[in-house]
């Protein structure tokens, strides 16, 4: 018997711990469907791991990295097709079309399942098949929910077992009839007997990420990459979980959770909504550059949100670990990532270094001399192609971030204080804006846009809305998703946090970024912090709060005075530009667009009018004074 196979026998001793019935039957169902070689069910344990690790070692899908230079830590390399979530691929399949709404791929339930069962037949011989019991938050916690993933992927379940908590714990509270969200996944590879397995299995014909709401179900299949295949993460946390946050009244978002320290030890919890790729791990896990201030981490994804007995939203981070995107990450941009991928690591797509570690664009200020690029070719720096693939993740467990906050794992979750949204663009939208009122806060959420990123197969760059950044996770109307923010808002007793919008990525003429980011943004929270204690000064202008310059703390900074303008400004004949854009945005939900935001628009836009009639069409910063009001001051102050 071969080491690998002797491997999987041991596993295969494990027998299922559950009670549920449900959860049996389901098994036994898809096992009957997919013919695998053999059922095993994961235990979670730290055994489960390494061994899940040294079989993938074992079948040439990973490759143990440098024990002194990355402990316990591998790298895996995808095929080329299979490198990144594939929007196009992705189906919500709600009862009718209209539910899914105009931003989704829809498919009739039932053709789609009769579809899948087609390719699922068969689909996993020679494999085994992982049954996954998986909690998205702290086991127990009264915002946690339970699904059950079962993947024929050992890459999968090792990644499952740092982003989730997963296994024995969380069959004891799904007891005899607990509910789970079921998630299928197969990388569509059956194998013929002896036919040689393939390092990174998966079907380059046919992708399907499919969702079916109202049974609360996951089916995937031919992919095996990131967020189409680790189903607890995209699938269920954000599109299954926004259906229930609908129904039961709370929120799923795709958002980071910071708690925020100023020097009198006061702390406020943000969250922030930005598209994948676009700084939400670095934001999370942020080294202010002014004395005093610390950020620490709750999340840097996903927030689950639900009112507490006081009326404030209360989030949760469902996730247990990282799937942060590696090309970008350095000592310099985010140490705290990069010393949390130091060991227990899995890396995908990154390349190696002639000593055994890995390397990928921008870690280091010099390249190293030489490589193996993600696809296994000999690099160099003279080489006229990236060493890493764009999308290269590293997987590492959340309690090795050297600021995880204390409370990260708090059953009951952190109250927010602040929401922010936000993307990429380069011009018009300045560097923050604090909205009039929850729903001008959801207005601004609902028609944010962002350049698309390489988390997504297609192409990069291009500016497309991305609403509170969830255009490829909400999983249903979009419109009926905005009605849902403004519902959470009109709940009697709810103590809601600010809305603030920023965009870090405004660019000069000549396409250099105007603010530098990274810990710099640390100024940003500063002022919105200081904002929700009433503390800081803002100016009311025709899109809402911004700070003048002077109300921004840039000590130390040196970032010239027009700069900041213009980083401040309102760029009134942009905004204008804007409105038709955004009404053409909105158009698409038909009725299902809340007359709130409607409002919003028509008010935006008379206010935009205003300020032109009062001072001409000067659009700098300090001359649009719309509303009447120079200032808003706290009333206290
Ligand atoms: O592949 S994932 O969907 O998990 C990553 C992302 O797009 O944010
Ligand atoms: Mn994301």
């Amino acid at each position: 018997m071969s080491s690998v196979t002797s491997d999987v026998e041991a596993i295969n001793e494990r027998k299922s711990g559950t009670r549920n019935e449900r959860l049996s039957a389901w098994v036994e169902e898809v096992a009957q469907l997919c013919k695998p070689d053999r059922v095993y069910w994961c235990d979670g344990s730290r055994e489960e791991y390494q061994a899940m690790l040294r079989l993938m070692v074992l079948t040439g899908t990973a490759i143990w990295l440098d024990e002194s230079k990355r402990p316990n830590s591998v790298l895996v390399r995808s095929s080329p097709g299979d490198v990144a979530r594939v929007e196009d691929r992705t189906f919500i399949c709600a009862r009718t079309k209209e539910e899914a709404g105009p931003t989704n791929n829809w498919e009739d339930p039932a053709k789609m399942k009769q579809k899948l069962q087609g390719l699922y037949a068969g689909a996993m011989a020679g494999r085994t098949l992982y049954v996954i019991p998986y909690s998205m938050g702290p086991i127990g916690s009264p915002i946690a929910n339970i699904g059950v993933e079962i993947t024929d992927s050992p890459y999968v379940v090792a990644n499952m077992h740092t982003m989730a908590r997963v296994g024995a714990r969380v069959l004891e509270v799904l007891g005899s009839d607990g509910d789970f969200v079921r998630g299928l996944h197969s990388v569509g590879a059956p194998l013929a007997t002896n036919q040689a397995d393939s390092t990174w299995p998966n079907n380059a014909q046919e992708k399907y990420i499919c969702h079916f709401p109202d049974t609360r179900e996951i089916w995937s299949y031919g992919s095996g990459y990131g967020g189409n295949a680790l189903l607890g993460k995209k699938c269920h946390a954000l599109r299954i979980a926004s259906v229930q946050a609908r129904d039961e009244g709370w929120m799923a978002e795709h958002m980071l959770i910071l708690k925020l320290t100023n020097p009198s030890g006061r702390s406020k919890y943000f969250t922030g909504a930005f598209p994948s790729a676009c700084g939400k791990t670095n934001l999370a896990m942020l080294i202010p550059t002014i004395p005093g201030w610390k950020v620490e981490t709750i999340g840097d994804d996903i927030a689950w949100m639900k009112f507490g007995l006081d009326g404030r939203l209360y989030a949760i981070n469902p996730e247990y670990g990282f799937f942060g995107v590696a090309p970008g990450t350095s000592m310099k941009s985010n140490p705290n990532a990069m010393l949390a991928a130091t060991k227990n690591s899995i890396f995908t797509n990154c390349a190696m270094t002639a000593d055994g570690d890995v390397w990928w664009e921008q870690m280091t200020a010099e390249k190293p001399a030489e490589l193996v690029d993600w696809l296994r070719r000999p690099w160099t720096p003279a080489s006229a192609r990236k060493a890493a693939h764009p999308n290269a993740r590293f997987t590492a467990p959340a309690s090795q971030c050297p600021v995880i906050a204390p409370e990260w794992e708090d059953p009951k979750g952190v109250p927010i204080d602040a929401i922010l949204f936000g993307g990429r663009r380069s011009g018009v939208v300045p560097l923050v804006t604090e909205s009039f009122s929850w729903q001008h806060g959801t207005f601004l959420g609902a028609t944010a846009s962002s350049e698309t990123t390489a988390a997504a197969t297609g192409q990069v760059g291009q500016l497309r809305r991305d609403p509170m950044a969830m255009l490829p996770f909400c999983g249903y109307n979009m419109g009926d998703y905005f009605a849902h923010y403004l519902k959470i808002g009109a709940r009697p007793g709810a103590k809601l946090p600010k809305i603030f919008y920023v965009n870090w990525f405004r660019t000069d003429d000549q396409g250099k970024f105007l603010w530098p980011g990274y810990g710099e943004n640390s100024r940003v929270l500063k002022w919105a912090f200081e904002r929700c204690e009433g503390t800081a000064h803002a100016v009311d202008t025709p899109i809402g709060r911004l700070p003048r310059p002077a109300d921004l703390d840039t000590s130390g900074l040196g970032i010239p005075e027009d700069r900041l303008r213009q980083l401040l400004d309102v760029d009134v004949d942009g905004w204008l530009a804007e409105i038709p854009l955004i009404r053409e945005h909105f158009d698409k939900f038909g009725t299902h667009l809340p007359e709130g935001l409607n409002r919003e628009l028509e008010d935006l836009d008379k206010r935009l009018r205003v300020s032109i009639s009062r001072v001409g069409k000067v659009s700098r910063f300090g001359k649009v004074s719309p509303l009447g009001k120079r200032e808003t001051l706290p009333p206290d102050k």
